[in-house]
């Protein structure tokens, strides 16, 4: 396998099959096969995605020799059984998130990835924005100071109506929770990575404001949290997640404020990064020519040349790729990653079932 070029196959064929497989061929991938419902689906699939064959079965995917990564992009419950046969099958993946529906399952996978010796990546993509490393690197130079609050977002509105359903409000397919495990994820992923510090515990409430959906009678997932962290070194934090808020579309805000600086990013607008200083406020634009390394490495066009959600993606893709190929490059979230943002939604979950404070697990043991 050459850094440039692995076989890929993908388990899927929805929305994130369709974002992987053209951050998979912009990376130089041989795509070789889809898997997804059915045998009629998995060709159409293919056809459609450019892909050069569609599989009766994940069996036949994972006995093929000529495929090397496996990207898992279905539903969330099925995510650990088709990572782990993968793994079992000596392919390197890449899983969607959540890993697993559960924290000891996502250990499971991080266990059996190494012992296997392949690489498993977690698509939390919102890292590979320029500002982002941005961001994260001048956290790590020092410059907002000691860290003293967090104030982080992330809300969506496609949820919003009582008709709207999908298979995430469905426990059995999406898992026990639903907006922090699907997009509150990418929050914490987001917030640890930019600030190098880890939440050590947190409380929460959440709430499923519909009780019923269009094709889910009894929906227990939340629709809604909103939690209280703590940080290591002392920084204190609040996150609203939500799927129900009108207007918002796929908006991750995290605001960072320290003793000298204080930074904000929005997802929805990843161009520009926010700084804040007591004497006054700018607005930073990604000027290829003033970003630290990180940063400046996948800044790919020129500023005034706008780039987004599908470059996050492909920057992601080429690494996980750079890594399958023996590479470390840095800022990857692997699957250690995923077992963390698991661990946290399930702090956050059982929090709001306790009231109490839930400390947040670190080691792997
Ligand atoms: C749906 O809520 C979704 O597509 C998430 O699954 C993604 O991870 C997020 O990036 C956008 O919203």
């Amino acid at each position: 396998m050459t850094v440039a070029g692995p076989g890929i196959a993908v388990v899927g064929g929805g929305f994130m099959a369709t974002v992987h497989s053209r951050a998979a061929r912009a990376a130089g991938a041989r795509l070789v096969g889809v898997v997804a419902s059915t045998p009629e689906r998995s060709r159409e699939v293919a056809a459609s995605l450019g892909f050069e064959r569609g599989y009766g079965s994940l069996d036949e995917l994972l006995a093929d020799p000529s495929v090397d990564v496996v990207h898992v992009c279905t539903p969330n419950a099925l995510h650990a059984e088709q990572a782990l046969a993968a793994i079992a099958a000596g392919k390197h993946v890449v899983c969607e998130k959540p890993l697993a529906t559960d924290a000891a399952t996502a250990e499971r996978l991080v266990v059996a990835a190494a012992e296997a010796g392949v690489v498993g990546t977690v698509p939390f993509v919102y890292r590979f924005h320029p500002l982002v490393r941005e961001a994260r690197a001048r956290v790590a130079a020092g410059d907002l100071g000691t860290l003293l609050t967090i104030s982080g977002s992330y809300l969506q509105d496609w949820l919003l109506a009582q008709a709207d359903d999908n298979w995430r409000v469905d426990s059995a397919a999406g898992g026990r929770s639903r907006a922090f495990a699907d997009i509150g994820s990418h929050l914490v992923d987001l917030l640890e990575f930019i600030t190098g510090t880890r939440i050590t515990e947190l409380t929460s409430t959440v709430r499923t404001f519909f009780a019923e959906r269009a094709n889910t009678p009894e929906v227990t997932t939340e629709d809604a949290a909103a939690v209280v962290i703590r940080l290591e070194g002392g920084a204190i934090g609040t996150l609203l997640v939500s799927q129900v808020a009108p207007g918002r579309k796929n908006r991750l805000h995290l605001e960072v404020a320290g003793t000298e600086l204080s930074i904000g990013f929005d997802q929805e607008a990843p161009e520009t990064l926010w700084l804040g200083r007591r004497s006054g406020t700018q607005v930073l634009p990604r000027d290829a020519d003033q970003l630290h390394p990180d940063a400046a490495r996948l800044s790919i066009v020129p500023s005034g040349h706008p780039m987004g959600y599908q470059d996050a993606f492909n920057a992601f893709v080429a690494d996980s790729y750079a890594a399958m190929a023996g590479q470390s490059p840095d800022g990857l979230p692997v699957f250690a990653d995923g077992l963390r943002t698991a661990r946290i939604t399930e702090a956050v979950l059982d929090a709001a079932d306790t009231g109490r404070w839930e400390a947040i697990a670190t080691s792997t043991d």
